[in-house]
């Protein structure tokens, strides 16, 4: 939508260095309101990063899932950090909730990364990102199916200790407390939805898919909205059942953030990706994805 007049007019008198004359006239003036109009979207990314760098702005987009699922390499490859030489994949837990400018489609957007480990960083990171005044308007929920990282040794020993000896039985334990924890954020979104409206989309990404790429298709029909998984329940018990599917776009993507081996009690599960551009096409794949959903 092109400025007023008026608002053009102020533009080129207090800001003729915009269109390059020294002179500030009507037309001139024009001409700097068509350029703020050309490089708006410029102009907002570094409204936005500025915000982010003195600590101001509302979430736009909040990134959700358990500790170790990889948030935070997922959202340094979005935010363009990750291609640094000098970038490497986090080797601790975040502690504290990640903020980012991130360009998705055409504008910038402040994106908050909750960390997965129970603090009270988590807990005030969720209840800003879900205040019902000033909610985020869009949700990445990363899950892993099955293949989160256990980072402490003392994580390690609880699980040894109960018996969790091989991938799969660690799988399944991930996996029920994965459900716990799209259970909260599924009631979070809803909470906040009924009372402001927001959030307005959701985008659930099935990370690591380099581990399980030859089960990729039995991934995708877990976490569908539409089939009938314990996944897939607890969306509709939860959420699309009580405010309405039709007021909240969901998507599911795979993507593979890095490629990496897993391992548990000295097997490891090398990545199945290794094709680099299949790999980057998948990342691809979320990038639009997301740009799609929030347009
Ligand atoms: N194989 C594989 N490993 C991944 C992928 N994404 C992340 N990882 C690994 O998973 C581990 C956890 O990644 P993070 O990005 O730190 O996870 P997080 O969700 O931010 O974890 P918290 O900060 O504790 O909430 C790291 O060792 C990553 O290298 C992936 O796509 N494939
Ligand atoms: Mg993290």
């Amino acid at each position: 939508m092109a400025l007023p007049i008026f608002k053009i007019y102020l533009v080129g008198l207090f800001m003729p260095e915009l269109i390059d004359v020294p002179a500030p006239g009507v037309g001139t003036a024009i001409r700097g309101g068509v350029i703020l109009y050309k490089y708006r979207s410029d102009i907002q990314a570094y409204w936005k990063k500025l915000q982010v760098m003195l600590g101001l702005g509302r979430v736009n987009v909040v990134v959700t899932g358990r500790a170790g699922s990889g948030k935070s390499s997922l959202t340094s490859l979005w935010h363009g950090e990750a291609n640094d030489l000098a970038w490497v994949s986090p080797v601790a837990a975040s502690t504290d909730v990640e903020i980012k400018p991130i360009s998705i489609g055409d504008w910038t957007k402040i994106v908050h990364v909750i960390p997965g480990q129970n603090s009270r960083e988590r807990i005030l990171g969720m209840e800003v990102a879900f205040a019902s005044k000033s909610c985020a308007e869009g949700v990445v929920h990363v899950v892993d199916w099955g293949y989160t990282t256990i980072r402490t040794s003392a994580s390690v020993s609880a699980l040894m200790a109960e018996g969790v000896d091989t991938i799969d039985k660690l799988r399944s334990v991930n996996l029920q407390k994965e459900l716990n924890e799209f259970s909260e954020v599924c009631e979070r979104i809803r909470n906040a939805a009924i009372s402001g409206g927001l959030p307005k989309w959701l985008v659930i990404v099935i990370n690591k898919a380099d581990l399980f790429f030859n089960d990729l298709a039995k991934a995708e029909s877990y976490y569908s909205p539409h089939g009938n998984s314990a996944f897939s329940k607890i969306l509709s018990e939860k959420l699309t059942g009580v405010i309405g599917a039709a007021n909240i776009k969901i998507e599911v993507v795979a993507v593979s953030s890095l490629t990496k081996k897993y391992s548990w009690n000295g097997v490891e599960i090398s990545p199945q990706i290794v094709d680099v551009d299949l790999h980057r096409s998948y990342l691809r794949s979320f990038f639009d994805t997301v740009a799609h959903v929030a347009r």
